[in-house]
């Protein structure tokens, strides 16, 4: 009797119709484990042997079946990326900057993704003492987070916005290497942003001493000089109401220079070799002045004593984050840090603010690059995953899900990179008094929108692996964690919702003249184009009606507009993002999927300031809305 048909016979002895099912056409074993070592101590059946020999029982012992999903792989995301291409070939075609991202991109697919998931694998930890008992606050990180630091150096990540060797174009070429590498720099780019916000608050106060050698570190490319640059602001009252919250005083020492004593609450990338922080300097008999106006804006290096021990900084603790755990986040207690004042006194907050622009912008940049990064993995694993018959790919629901992604993601990367376009304008000498307001206003506007955007893409993102999605190895949950953070720091979205209304108020309304009249500008160059028709007039409605909204707003009280502010700021924000998508839609080397995103992207409410200005929403519901938060009545039936 040969080996299938005694086992035909047994089971078919044993009733299993199943199997009787199954044994005809058997599949071939391939993809099994060879490690098919017997349990010690356990003997095989006969039945279990004869099976085995017959290649028929899969999964028993150390053989844990034939099929193994295939993962999603990253390729090269310049290569990958339509828009990113497509936008660059359209404002900078110069050959030299795209070969060197094709490059870098190859070199981030290949090598620094590995890189960026042993930073997150051996996350920093603190040593506090010596092996004898001296305090010396060590911050231990991987080598790939050191090899992320030389390699931004290499790649000119920040450089290249100082050198300016495109001009006006400068910080778009910079801020698409910083996208590329963003989703794969182990969060490298927290430091990096900091570190392009002091190079840029350093430009602006003047490069002299004492900081001309460090705007030369921070700015280089050479990894032996490259230093990074933290930014402590945020004390234990809080990190918004930066103001009031901040107890850190600064005492005038006989050279000129200054010690710093307070308490750090969060400070990003302790590891950093300098930092720009705020504090109060004390008069002669210890007093300070409270408020935005006791604040001043101070330079401090971090540097060792002869006994290896921090000057003037005790490390508390490292923070224990949702994300970002890749990056040393600590509580730092200044004890007499030797300091340089930047600023005059009391302009600390005014001074800082061009550090948050450019971090703020890093942020944006950070947000779009997660939404494409995990589109383009779910793009890949699409057409590796078969479900229901038929490749990901192929169900049509599937697609539709991916595509309102894209159009998403395409959304805030037009914004992110128009933001750029401007900040290297301005930077570059060409910016108009238009553009200057443009910049102040769009910089929270794409802070605020991309960060709440990218926390919803990434989340749908991982959904379309399935349960793969939410099982840590695969690294995708770390993209989740990480997004969450933007929408946090460098403001929330309420605090950046305020800070459009700031800079509202502070121009006298002239950053909101530069947007309606760009905006205009950018729809009138489609008003020809038939296929965009739709979206022409959905953006040209919606801008009228936020016309609407700031007239009637503007003779209310300020605590109308305050409770319309993040509807305000993200009706800015999807209504410029129309536009920029139908202008791009109507360049000429655009694709038909250029015109489906604007047209799709302009299907949404995009003003919803109005919608809900309408509704009654800013009128007296103030004390509705609390009431509701704290609802605990319940009614008598
Ligand atoms: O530190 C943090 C973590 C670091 C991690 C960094 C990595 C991020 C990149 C990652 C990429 C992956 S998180 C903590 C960050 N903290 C904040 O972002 C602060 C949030 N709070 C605010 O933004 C507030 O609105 C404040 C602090 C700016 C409010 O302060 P004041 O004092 O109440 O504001 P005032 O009085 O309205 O403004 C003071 C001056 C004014 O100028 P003058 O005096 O000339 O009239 C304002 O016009 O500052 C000016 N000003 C600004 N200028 C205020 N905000 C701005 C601005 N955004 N741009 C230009």
């Amino acid at each position: 009797m040969s080996v299938s048909s005694a086992l035909l016979s047994r089971r078919v002895a044993g009733g299993s119709c199943r199997l009787w099912c199954v044994i005809p056409s058997p599949r071939p074993l391939i993809h099994v484990r060879s490690a098919s070592v017997a349990e010690p101590g356990r003997r095989r059946s006969n039945e279990e042997q004869l099976w085995e020999a017959a290649g028929y029982l899969p999964f028993t012992r150390a053989r844990i079946g034939p099929f193994f999903q295939e993962n999603p792989v990253l390729k090269n995301p310049f290569v990958e990326d339509a828009l990113l291409r497509g936008y660059l070939k359209r404002h900078i075609p110069q050959e030299v900057i795209l070969s060197d991202l094709c490059a870098f991109g190859e070199h981030v697919a290949k090598e620094v993704d590995g890189w960026g998931r042993e930073c997150e694998v051996n996350p920093p930890r603190l040593v506090h003492f010596d092996p004898w008992g001296r305090r010396v606050d060590h911050i231990v990180t991987s080598h790939a987070w050191k090899r992320m630091k030389d390699l931004s150096a290499q790649e000119g990540i920040v450089a290249i916005g100082y050198e300016r060797s495109f001009g006006e174009w400068s910080r778009v070429y910079q801020m698409s290497k910083l996208y590329l590498f963003s989703p794969s720099s182990g969060l490298y780019t927290c430091p990096l942003a900091m570190t392009d916000g002091a190079a840029k608050v350093i430009q602006s106060l003047g490069v002299s001493w004492p900081v001309e050698d460090a705007y030369s570190r921070l700015t280089t490319r050479h990894p032996e000089r490259f230093w990074t640059s933290g930014q402590w602001m945020t004390e234990r009252q809080g990190g918004s109401d930066v103001g009031n919250g901040t107890e850190t005083v600064a005492v005038p020492q006989t050279d000129g220079s200054y010690k710093l004593h307070g308490f750090k609450w969060f400070t990003s990338a302790t590891d950093a070799d300098m930092t720009l922080t705020l504090a109060r300097v004390q008069d002669k008999t210890g007093a300070t002045i409270p408020g935005s106006k006791g604040l001043s804006l101070f330079y401090a290096e971090v540097s060792r004593d002869e006994d290896g021990r921090l000057r003037g900084i005790e490390v508390q603790r490292l923070k224990d984050k949702l994300g970002t755990r890749q990056m040393p986040t600590a509580e730092l207690l200044l004890d007499g840090l030797p300091a340089r004042r930047l600023s005059e006194e009391g302009r600390g907050v005014s001074s800082i603010a061009n550090m948050l622009t450019i971090t703020r912008i890093h942020n944006s940049v950070s947000a779009a690059a997660a939404m494409r990064r995990v589109l383009q993995l779910a793009r890949d694993y699409a057409t590796r995953r078969t479900a229901f018959g038929k490749l990901l790919k192929d169900h049509p629901l599937h697609m539709q899900t991916l595509a309102r992604m894209e159009v998403e993601s395409r959304g805030a990367f037009l914004l992110v990179m128009d933001v750029c376009r401007l900040l290297g304008r301005e930077e570059s000498g060409v910016a108009t008094e238009h553009d200057a307001h443009l910049l102040r206003l769009l910089t929270p506007v794409v802070k605020l929108y991309t960060g709440k955007q990218a926390v919803a893409v990434v989340s749908e993102g991982l959904e379309s692996f399935g349960g793969q999605g939410y099982i840590e190895d695969t690294g995708l949950p770390g993209i989740l964690r990480d997004a969450q953070v933007l929408s946090i720091w460098e403001g929330t979205t309420n605090v950046l919702s305020l800070d459009v209304l700031r800079c509202v108020a502070r121009s006298s309304g002239m950053v909101l003249h530069a947007y309606f009249s760009h905006t205009k500008s950018l729809l009138a160059g489609a008003s020809s184009v038939s296929s965009l028709a739709p979206a022409v007039t959905a953006v040209g409605g919606a801008l009228c009606e936020l016309e609407e909204f700031v007239q009637v707003a503007a003779t209310r009280a300020p605590s109308y507009l305050e409770l319309a502010a993040r509807d305000l700021a993200y009706s800015l924000a999807r209504i410029y993002t129309g536009a920029l998508l139908i202008d791009h839609a109507c360049w000429k080397g655009a694709s038909p999927s250029d015109t489906y995103a604007a047209l799709r992207w302009c299907e949404q409410d995009l003003c919803p300031v109005a919608r809900n200005q309408r509704r009654g929403h800013y009128d007296s519901n103030t004390s509705l809305d609390a009431a509701l938060v704290f609802d605990q009545s319940i009614q008598d039936v």
